[in-house]
């Protein structure tokens, strides 16, 4: 620790922090405009200058690391005069009249700082040059005009994201932010993520959705959990009206510190499908509005008799999105309550029953996601997080620059290809083979880290090599970068999970076990999983494979889940289908009853996230009459069954060994 003083008062910070950062923890307010917690200090703006005794000059407090007995001081007549100048400076570059700019009014970082060292007007002469402004891309806007190059921006599209699209073209006055060589951001490398949007800190990029929708201080922040995918990034909704106005990611977020992607971010503000708002029945072969009452007593009425008849009786399956709650509900009424065989989820298991087998013997070997942010080498092997769970994807997209290892596997080939320093596309399904093979080089050259035998290396070796079809050269050197590695990861998705091997997963683990990815301090082994409560359905046992085999009803709770079509094929051969959806869907056209429900925004509820993270999401909007919540639904039927179900939702979800633990 290190003792300094700013203004007057005494503080110790770690050694390492910026004086801005200690001023900061020490609640004074040095203004900044460059400057971001989530990004490298830049020094760039000068607004942060400070006097330091024994300094002659001022400095810039952001890239300036504490020293032991640092005398500090932030409000000098003398820095308050230089910090109007460079506010002026700035002002007159650019078009920053803000009675025309979105941000203006509270959300400007600029105007909040004008304001702050009490400045009325700009002394100089602001420049009239048009500088150029890109409308290309879906989802945002970016005004070179607005711009005050702080380059936030670019760090957060190089430093979160990973994906460096945006840099800095031209010199001093004429420097503009640009996509790539200079192309339309709507026809660039952007991944549509809007850390960008997210970060800066004038009206430069603004979001087409919520422009002119209102000020932080006018729209309230809900914090919440994106229903996306298995990351379960923290997310912040911002709502007004009863409507979600902007989308950002949640800066205290344990995994995604503010990072989201164009999935979680822009995907559920665009929405296109038809929502339900009317319970309907099929009539004369086609679906009419009925009323909640007649539904509600047609479904029960049909399922009702069907209780304890396991294999003819009813099937039912659930949608992986849908909250905690709802699934132990499902759950309780469907397996428990009407002894129903077939009671599974839409994703069936596919990216969790192996690892759920194998948890089921060993217990928890999964570790956090969070183990990506220190690993040196990371082996990915079948998942596509460039394009699935795109924000694991951007924790080792932003390392690879540092000089993190990339080893992907992937008979097909996926994005992150071309960013490996080693890309394997083995046969499809020769992953034990391959594992096998590593292996059995790790040991043969020595380099293990815990003492494992195989047993006729050169053998496996030469197995791996036929069953793979790749050259020995490669398989040698990916097994020879995991070895050298101080910490490697190795994550795995669903071209593994899908297989429903557990003994796949096991050779995978003690690959991990063999070149230090797991020890007595680190867990660097974890797969991710498909939807936001994959691991909460697994948990609750609903990971079996789909089949009808003389069932006299389906119920699928879908929720605001999609349908793919493979589920519609299977279900319509169903004598009776109950869906329980807030969209209108192919699968809802062919029901015989179709209950609307509530989305993720309109319901509260739990998530388990791939590594294991109970997470609760709030509500944020009413729901539109006529449209219930779905474990109400699920209870109603229940009730009209004089089946009352009784869940306790977190118990149910300890019951089964997890493969990571859960907390
Ligand atoms: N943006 C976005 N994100 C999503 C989803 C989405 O629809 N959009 N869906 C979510 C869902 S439901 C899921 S399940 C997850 C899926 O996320 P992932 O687990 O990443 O699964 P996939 O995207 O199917 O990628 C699997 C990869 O495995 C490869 N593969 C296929 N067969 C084999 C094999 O035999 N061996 C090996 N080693 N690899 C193989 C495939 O080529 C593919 O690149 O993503 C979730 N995230
Ligand atoms: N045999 C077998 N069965 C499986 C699986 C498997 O690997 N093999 N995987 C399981 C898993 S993990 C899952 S998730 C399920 C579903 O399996 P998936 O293969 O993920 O389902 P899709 O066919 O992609 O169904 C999703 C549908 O919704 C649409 N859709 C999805 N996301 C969006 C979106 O963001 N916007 C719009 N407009 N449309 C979208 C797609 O166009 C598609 O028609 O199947 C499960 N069943
Ligand atoms: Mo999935």
């Amino acid at each position: 620790m290190v003792q300094i003083t700013i203004n007057g008062k005494q503080i110790e910070v770690p050694e390492g922090t910026t004086v801005l950062r200690a001023a900061e923890l020490a609640g004074i307010d040095i203004p900044t405009l460059c400057d971001h917690k989530e990004l490298t200090p830049y020094g760039g703006c000068r607004l942060c200058i400070v006097e330091v005794q024994g300094f002659r000059v001022p400095i810039a407090s952001c890239t300036l690391p504490v020293s032991p007995n640092m005398v500090v001081n932030t409000e000098t007549p003398a820095l308050k005069k230089s910090r109007k100048f460079v506010l002026s400076m700035l002002f007159s570059e650019r078009n920053h009249f803000c009675p025309f700019c979105q941000v203006s009014g509270g959300d400007c970082d600029l105007q909040n700082a004008a304001y702050r060292e009490e400045m009325t007007h700009w002394p100089m002469q602001p420049g009239w040059n048009g500088y150029p402004v890109d409308s290309s891309h879906p989802y945002f806007v970016l005004d070179n005009n607005r711009c005050i190059l702080c380059r936030r921006c670019v760090r957060a599209c190089a430093e979160m994201t990973g994906n460096f699209t945006l840099s800095v073209a031209e010199r001093g006055a004429a420097s503009i932010i640009v996509a790539d060589t200079n192309v339309p951001l709507g026809e660039s490398t952007c991944v549509k993520c809007g850390a960008c949007v997210q970060v800066c800190p004038t009206g430069a990029l603004i979001d087409r959705t919520s422009a002119y929708q209102g000020h932080e201080t006018e729209i309230t922040p809900v914090k919440s959990v994106c229903v996306g995918c298995s990351v379960g990034c923290s997310v912040t909704l911002r709502v007004r009206d009863n409507r979600i106005v902007r989308i950002e990611g949640d800066w205290d977020g344990v995994v995604n510190r503010g990072s989201l992607c164009e999935h979680g971010r822009y995907h559920p503000m665009t929405e296109s499908r038809q929502r339900i708002t009317t319970p309907l029945m099929k009539k004369n072969g086609k679906l009419e509005p009925v009323s909640w009452d007649e539904a509600l007593g047609a479904v029960a009425d049909k399922l009702k008799p069907l209780a304890g008849d396991a294999h003819n009786g009813v099937a039912a399956i659930a949608s992986t999105r849908l909250p905690a709650e709802v699934l132990a509900s499902f759950r309780a009424l469907f397996a428990e309550k009407l002894g129903a065989q077939m009671v599974t989820s839409t994703e069936e298991g596919m990216t969790t029953a192996a690892v759920a087998a194998l948890a089921a013997k060993t217990g928890a070997f999964e570790g956090r996601l969070d183990v990506l942010k220190t690993a040196d080498t990371v082996l990915c092997i079948g998942a596509n997080v460039a394009k699935s769970h795109m924000v694991a994807g951007f924790l080792i997209k932003r390392a690879l620059p540092k000089g993190m290892k990339l080893i992907n596997i992937d008979p097909e080939g996926d994005a992150l290809d071309e960013l490996a320093d080693v890309a394997l596309k083995n046969q499809p399904g020769s992953d034990l083979a391959l594992i096998e093979g590593l292996k059995a080089i790790v040991i043969k050259e020595n380099l293990g880290r815990v003492p494992m035998a195989v047993p006729n290396a050169d053998k496996v070796i030469a197995s791996a090599v036929e069953t793979t079809g790749l050259p020995l050269e490669k398989l040698t050197l990916a097994a020879r970068m995991l070895a050298h590695a101080i910490s490697p990861v190795i994550l795995y998705g669903k071209g593994i999970t899908a297989q429903r091997n557990e003994q796949l997963i096991e050779a995978l683990f003690n690959l991990a076990v063999l070149v230090g990815a797991v020890d007595q301090e680190r867990v660097g082994f974890l797969s991710v999983k498909g939807e936001a409560n994959s691991l909460a359905a697994a948990q609750f046992g609903l990971d079996a494979q789909f089949a009808l085999n003389g069932q006299q009803a389906v119920y699928a709770a879908i929720g605001d889940d999609y349908v793919s079509k493979y589920l519609v094929e299977r279900l319509s051969k169903a004598p009776y289908l109950v869906v329980q959806a807030a969209y209108e869907s192919k699968l809802t056209e062919q029901a015989d009853v179709v209950l609307p429900v509530t989305i993720w925004s309109e319901q509260e509820g739990h998530y388990v996230s791939m590594d294991g993270r109970v997470q609760k999401a709030e509500k944020a909007i009413i729901a539109p009459e006529g449209v219930r919540e779905n474990g109400a639904v699920l209870s109603e039927i229940a009730m009209r069954m004089n089946m009352p179900i009784h869940t306790d939702w977190n118990k149910s979800l300890h019951e089964r060994k997890s493969s990571v633990v859960l907390s």
